[in-house]
């Protein structure tokens, strides 16, 4: 098998509160199992993520606290990044963009566009608060968005129709420190001119042109996203600054400079180069393998509101610097509501991951199951606890672990603990063991194409189909006569049960690793998934519940 490489990178998530569920299900998780899944297959990941430290989420947020920026960023890096890992979100490289590696590149990456003219600089009349003494772009500045009416649409972006912005387009605008209109005042900027770049995009979103290994197939882009991306290029590609008139962030690198520093949608993506390269370091490899010359596929696991950083602005800043690849997809996800409302972290409305980790001590796959199998792949979808709580008892404890458990008490219960000898195979049996090894194709072409829910309900028909088969061949009743027939009917549930410890590893890794202790199995990758993992004879551990039930209280 050919050996592949891939650069998964997950949106580096602002460092100005905890992670949410909202997150988890729409840029985590699924980067998290496809990565599980890559390295399953034996090709080279690189899984990068880190936080956001810039820009006016967090500066605004430490107003609002009352501390300093820093501290807020030195508070939820840390806390963030002990959840993703408790979570079992497993990074080749957690990164943060205030790190000096990152400033640094992010400066010589800068100062190569200026270099290159990619930039136009420009002095204009630009919003400015008067009261605090400070320009307004971004989220400093508030006003309704033109495209959709939403009356909170930022300076940069409308996070309700995902339109990106600049503040002289908003209607009413208002500065969100003081809520007064602002006043105009003169200020110069180096603007990305988008609209050179809009043929190209276009071929490249259309047809995938640009990677010469054509493994950017434009047909396995989601269609949401292919057609936000047509419909802003369509309406005609702008200029864009990307500096701003702020102390927080990466300074903008020419001489004498104190208040000027990059746009943090220049920065951040940016990171996403920093920490590969910080990653590739402690491996002892040349990070350009993962960015260039299209050695690697990238492909961003993002939310639907961050489609044109990453298929538009970021594409035009990586094909400006010449040599690096594009990313091969961009399979972002929509939002998952949490009761039926908008999860939103300033109304306090949303699941913490933290809290949940400490409520639910060691079932990190439940909500990990629970949040790919109701995944808002294509469209907006919602939580409920309820649904969260029928999932789990219905599912995860009534299919997959009801076959498991009873494979493993049988065994227990007549050879203690050995795994008998299979003889004579019926028909059935065969059926049986043939469609285990139809499996690891199935689900994995499913992850493939980024339809994670479909892959982990063909996960869960295997566990139906084990079940099913106890079901008819009853080996409880066939105990009491035919001890041969029994020996195989165990053995064949054992392979069943074998082939969902390894295939349930993406989705379920915890569930994957006490299933594999319980079995005495080694470590197996995806494709030596076999109807015959587990000899016989060898000897497997006493029974313990995968899963626990969820009563009504605990909900
Ligand atoms: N922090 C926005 C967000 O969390 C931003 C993503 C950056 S990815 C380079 O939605
Ligand atoms: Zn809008």
């Amino acid at each position: 098998m050919e050996k592949k490489r891939f650069t998964i990178t997950s949106a580096l998530l602002y460092a100005n509160g905890p992670i949410h569920l909202g997150h988890l299900a729409g840029a985590y998780l699924p980067a998290d199992i496809f990565a599980r899944y890559q390295k399953l297959k034996g090709h080279d990941v690189a899984f990068i993520c880190g936080s956001d430290e810039h820009g006016a989420a967090i500066t605004l947020q430490a107003k609002k606290d009352n501390v300093s920026p820093k501290e807020i960023i030195d508070k939820y890096h840390e806390l963030n990044k002990k959840s993703f890992k408790e979570f079992g979100i497993n990074f080749s490289f957690y990164d943060r963009t205030s790190s000096a590696e990152h400033h640094e590149n992010a400066q010589e990456i800068f100062t190569l566009l200026e270099k290159n003219n990619s930039f136009t600089k420009k002095t204009s009349q630009q919003f400015y608060d008067e009261t605090n003494k400070q320009f307004l772009a971004d989220r400093y500045i508030i006003g309704t968005c033109p495209k959709c009416s939403n009356e909170e649409a930022y300076g940069d972006q409308c996070e309700k129709c995902g339109s990106a912005l600049s503040p002289e387009e908003l209607i009413n605008p208002k500065s969100s420190l003081s809520g007064e209109a602002p006043i105009l005042k003169e200020t110069t900027h180096w603007y990305l001119p988008m609209q050179r770049h809009e043929e190209w995009l276009k071929e490249w979103i259309n047809n995938g042109e640009f990677n010469q290994k054509r493994n950017h197939d434009p047909k396995s882009w989601k269609s949401q996203v292919i057609g936000q991306c047509n419909s802003w290029i369509e309406s005609g590609l702008k200029e864009r600054s990307m500096t701003r008139d702020l102390d927080w962030g990466v300074k903008v690198p020419v001489e004498n400079n104190e208040e000027k520093v990059l746009y943090v949608w220049l920065d951040a993506p940016i990171g996403y180069i920093t920490a590969t390269k910080k990653f590739a370091k402690k491996q002892g490899v040349d990070w350009k393998r993962y960015w260039k010359n299209n050695e690697s596929e990238i492909i961003h696991f993002i939310g639907k509101d961050n489609i044109v950083f990453h298929c538009i602005i970021f594409p035009i800043i990586l094909k400006e610097l010449g040599g690096y690849s594009l990313p091969t997809n961009v399979p972002a996800n929509a939002f998952l509501n949490l009761e039926g409302r908008k999860l939103s972290t300033s109304k306090n409305w949303a699941i913490w991951l933290h809290e949940y980790l400490t409520d639910f001590k060691n079932q990190q796959d439940t909500l990990r199951y629970v949040l790919c199998a109701t995944a808002p792949e294509s469209k907006d979808t919602d939580f409920t606890w309820k649904d969260f709580q029928a999932r789990n008892n219905n599912e995860l404890v009534a299919v997959f672990g009801n076959f498991i458990n009873r494979v493993m008490v049988l065994t227990n219960k007549y050879w203690e603990g050995v795994v008998p000898e299979r003889s004579q195979l019926t028909k059935y049996d065969n059926q049986i063991l043939d469609s285990i090894k139809e499996y690891p194709k199935r689900i994995g072409d499913s992850i493939e194409k980024y339809r994670l829910r479909e892959a982990l309900n063909e996960l869960m028909n295997l566990a139906r189909t084990g079940n099913k088969y106890l079901a008819e061949t009853e080996p409880w009743k066939c105990k009491k006569t035919d001890e041969e027939r029994t020996k195989t009917i165990i053995n064949v549930s054992i392979q069943i049960s074998a082939a969902l410890a390894v295939l349930c590893e993406p989705f379920l890794p915890y569930t994957s690793k006490k299933l594999k202790t319980l079995l005495n199995m080694k470590e197996i990758i995806w494709d030596d998934i076999s109807a015959s993992m587990i000899p016989d004879l060898q000897k497997i551990k006493k029974h313990e519940h995968l899963f626990t039930k969820i009563e009504d209280h605990e909900i």
